[in-house]
């Protein structure tokens, strides 16, 4: 055997197994050349600058699955599946895609996904597909996670903020474990820096003495599902003791004096008492936060998960606004970024799905109503989905219903590189690059004032016979006859021509119709993708948003360096900022904001903070009477389903051999459990909830508080090498109706659960 690429050496690229996408380098090698033989983080990475944790070692798992697909699939009516030819398979696809929208409507076919951890550009392309459908509905997993949140964010600061927890001086990490799931660059690092500093506070609230909290100087172990009373005490605290911000308040921020009154009276020890924490200590905490020069706050999965989340968020914001942690160095900001993941500019109108009239926050339907969008004779019921870069039926409450409902749809089609537990539900399935063999980006880019963006070229190419998704969704609009082979045609001259001749080609189309603004990703892809440097064809959509962000934030860009200097045309700057996306082989820091701009970007009508979210004051008092989870003795135990642990990643590696630790998924359980129900570490036990029941292994240990269990996530995946093995699935036990009143995100963190011994 020949190596083929061995003298390739380090080559550049990211980690795609969470969201802060650090910057890798990898070396290739093995017989085929195409084996990650080696990979470390890449010192030149402007923002995880040479951070990695310990999962990348393992992305060989990712790239070379043998559960990869490198045929399309289509279904055979006993439910096996054949290969098929592209040809075959996009004329199919498009012509029943096709007959769907002529017969039904484009609103009946819905799209889900859009892309995962490390890849946002199929959902650029869907885009052009879901125009050319008439498909109005879409949906992803930030639909049962995030959407509670924006919703809030929305109505308080007109913008999604994060925050700045290099500088803060405390730090307050709310139902997230970032020791395990990051979130932010360089985690452990800045964990431990705050740790170490005695002039500053790490407040971790969690039931779990998390990987975290064994750092904290406070941790608030709440009872699962008590949040809403632990913050509602906090910031009746600051009341009460005198302890808001209230000049910054009067300079900055509406609504106090009709916040104020739901909290002069809260029964401070009461509601500590329900929330399971000693009252000094939670004014511990309230006093610490007000004390602080700069406060930075994350609220995660722990509670946006669970019950009353979007009161949670709210109470969250309520204590950082409250106290005048926002737009400092430390404190929260709004983000720039090249494309907003959710719009938050339209949150605040009520839109609604068609069936169950679930609202529609950031453009996205409740991922817990899906099934319910489906399962019904109502003439606007979903009768297709298209599937891309998610796995629906894994990862959404409700498994059992979601294969139900998939069963139901008379077209499935999913986008994918390996064959998913929902891919084994589709009519078709389509198969495509990996994250490794196309360009790829991520739009999570939250850092400030130092925004990053990292588009990454293909390390190899794909093998015989497999494309990216913007190949795809070419292919189908081609099929479909939705191209516009004109504007493909007159873009591609104008590029020849130079930029300014582009530039004013395209804007001249989208002045003919405003329409074309939804094609363009894939003109765009027609049009200049081949004429991009080596590896980075599905870049081109970016043109396009740099030239939005260009309007948008021009003063940030050129702060980066991003054009010639203040007296440029501005007509250039948006060409600048793609150009140096294109160069910058290990990110970009594309802008640099400055604090004060946090105030400016405050997006509510009148340019200042809310602090009254009228929706929420009716949950807010209810808290006085009403119980934290309703007791039900059959089910005695709070079952959190999907914890992040070292080796999970969703589900984007599926052997579970790539777990160095923890590859049978265990069920974690407080000593005091374990021995009231004769349970051994390392046993076996039966685990269930009222949607199912489940063989566990058994992990025993004192991280958990007596009554509290927990699953990790992305667990129980079918994979040839070792079926059956790796862990339960936790969506065979959640249910569809367990959720958040408003945003309809589920309540997986508190999961009613009984525990047997076998
Ligand atoms: N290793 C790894 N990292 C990841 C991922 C992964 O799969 N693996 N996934 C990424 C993704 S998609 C996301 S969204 C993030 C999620 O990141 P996190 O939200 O940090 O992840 P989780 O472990 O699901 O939940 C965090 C914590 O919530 C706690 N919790 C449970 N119940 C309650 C409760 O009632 N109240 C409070 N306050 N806390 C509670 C749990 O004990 C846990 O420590 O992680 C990202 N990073
Ligand atoms: N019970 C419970 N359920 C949960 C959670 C929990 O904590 N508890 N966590 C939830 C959270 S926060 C999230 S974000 C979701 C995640 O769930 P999903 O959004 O469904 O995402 P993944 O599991 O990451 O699946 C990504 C899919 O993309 C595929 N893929 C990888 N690379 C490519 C590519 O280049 N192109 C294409 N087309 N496909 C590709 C992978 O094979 C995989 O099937 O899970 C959620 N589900
Ligand atoms: S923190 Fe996330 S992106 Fe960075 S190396 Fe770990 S898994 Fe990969
Ligand atoms: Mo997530």
């Amino acid at each position: 055997m020949t190596i083929l690429h061995s003298t390739a050496g380090w080559q550049p690229s990211a980690c795609i197994l969470c969201e802060c996408n650090c910057g890798i380098e990898v070396e290739l090698g093995g017989r085929d050349g195409r084996r990650f033989e080696r990979v470390r983080g890449d010192k030149a990475h402007p923002s995880s600058r040479g951070y990695a944790c310990e999962k990348p070692s393992r992305l060989d798992y990712y790239q070379n699955d043998p559960s990869r697909l490198t045929t399309p699939l289509r279904r055979r009516a006993d439910g096996s599946f054949e290969a098929i030819d592209w040809p075959t398979a996009i004329r199919e696809v498009a012509g029943k895609l096709a007959a769907i929208r002529d017969q039904y409507g484009g609103d009946s076919i819905f799209y889900y996904g859009g892309g995962g951890q490390g890849n946002h550009l199929p959902g650029g392309y869907a885009r052009s597909l879901r125009a050319a459908l008439g498909s109005r509905y879409r949906s992803n997993a930030l639909a049962q996670e995030k959407t509670g949140e924006a919703w809030v964010a929305a109505q308080m600061t007109g913008a999604f903020t994060r925050s700045d927890f290099e500088h803060c001086e405390v730090a307050v990490f709310l139902g997230k474990n970032p020791w395990f799931s990051h979130g932010f660059p360089r985690a452990r690092i800045t964990l431990r820096e705050i740790a170490r500093d005695p002039e500053r506070c790490l407040i971790v609230i969690d039931p779990r003495r998390s990987e975290t909290a064994d750092l904290a100087d406070i941790h608030l172990q709440v009872r699962p599902g008590g949040d809403a009373w632990l913050l509602a005490a906090i910031f009746a605290v600051l009341v009460q003791e005198g302890r808001l911000a209230e000049s910054w308040l009067a300079l900055h921020a509406d609504g106090l004096e009709t916040v104020r009154p739901h909290f002069a009276m809260v029964p401070i020890a009461d509601y500590c008492e329900r929330a399971g924490v000693a009252e000094a200590l939670v004014r511990r905490a309230a006093n610490r936060i007000a004390d602080a020069s700069s406060a930075a706050f994350f609220e995660d999965l722990g509670v946006q998960m669970n019950r009353r989340s979007t009161l949670v968020s709210y109470l969250h914001r309520l204590i950082a606004y409250g106290t005048g942690h926002y737009g400092r160095p430390g404190t929260a900001h709004p983000v720039t970024s090249i494309l907003p993941l959710i719009t938050t500019s339209t949150i605040t109108r009520d839109v609604r799905s068609p069936v169950t009239h679930a609202r529609i926050i950031g453009g996205l339907v409740p991922c817990n109503v899906i099934p319910d969008e489906i399962l019904t004779d109502h003439p606007k019921r979903f009768r297709a989905m298209f599937v891309e870069a998610a796995n629906p039926v894994h990862s959404l409450a409700d498994a059992p219903r979601m294969r139900e409902a998939f069963a139901a749809l008379e077209l499935v089609v999913v986008v994918d590189v390996a064959l998913t537990e929902t891919g084994r539900l589709a009519d078709y399935v389509l198969p495509v690059a990996t994250q490794y063999e196309k360009a790829e980006a991520t739009f999570f880019n939250f850092e400030f004032p130092k925004n990053v963006f990292h588009l990454r070229g293909a390390l190899l190419d794909p093998p015989e016979g497999l494309f990216s998704e913007a190949e795809l969704h070419a292919r189908l609009l081609e099929a479909l006859g939705a191209l516009p082979l004109a504007a493909v045609d007159t873009l591609k001259r104008a590029w020849s021509l130079g930029r300014p001749a582009f530039r004013e080609a395209f804007f001249r189309l989208l002045a003919a119709d405003p329409g074309f603004v939804s094609m363009a990703p894939v003109v765009l892809f027609r049009a200049i993708g081949d004429a991009l440097p080596k590896a980075k064809a599905e870049g081109a959509v970016l043109w396009a948003l740099a030239q939005i962000v260009a309007t948008q934030v021009p003063a940030s860009l050129r702060r980066a360096g991003i054009g010639a200097g203040p007296d440029a045309d501005p007509a250039e700057l948006g060409d600048a900022l793609f150009d140096a996306i294109l160069a910058a082989d290990r990110g970009l820091v594309f802008a640099v904001d400055e604090w004060s701009e946090a105030f400016a970007r405050i997006g509510t009508p009148n340019g200042r903070i809310q602090l009254a979210v009228a929706e929420l004051f009716d949950a807010l008092d209810g808290l006085a009477t009403e119980e934290r989870i309703p007791v039900d003795a059959e089910y005695p135990l709070v079952l959190s389903a999907g914890e992040r642990r070292s080796f999970t990643a969703n589900t984007i590696l599926r052997d579970p051999a790539w777990r160095k630790k923890g590859a049978d998924g265990a069920l974690s359980i407080s000593p005091v459990d374990a021995g009231k129900l004769g349970l051994a570490d390392g046993g076996r036990a039966r685990l269930t909830t009222r949607r199912g029941s489940a063989v566990v292994a058994v992990e025993i240990s004192d991280r958990m508080q007596p009554g509290h269990v927990s699953l990790p996530n992305g667990t129980g995946l079918e994979h040839p090498g070792s079926p059956g093995q790796g862990g339960v699935a936790p969506n065979e036990l959640t249910r569809g109706e367990d959720c958040d009143p408003i945003a309809g995100t589920p309540w997986h963190k508190s999961t009613p659960a009984r525990v047997e011994a076998i």
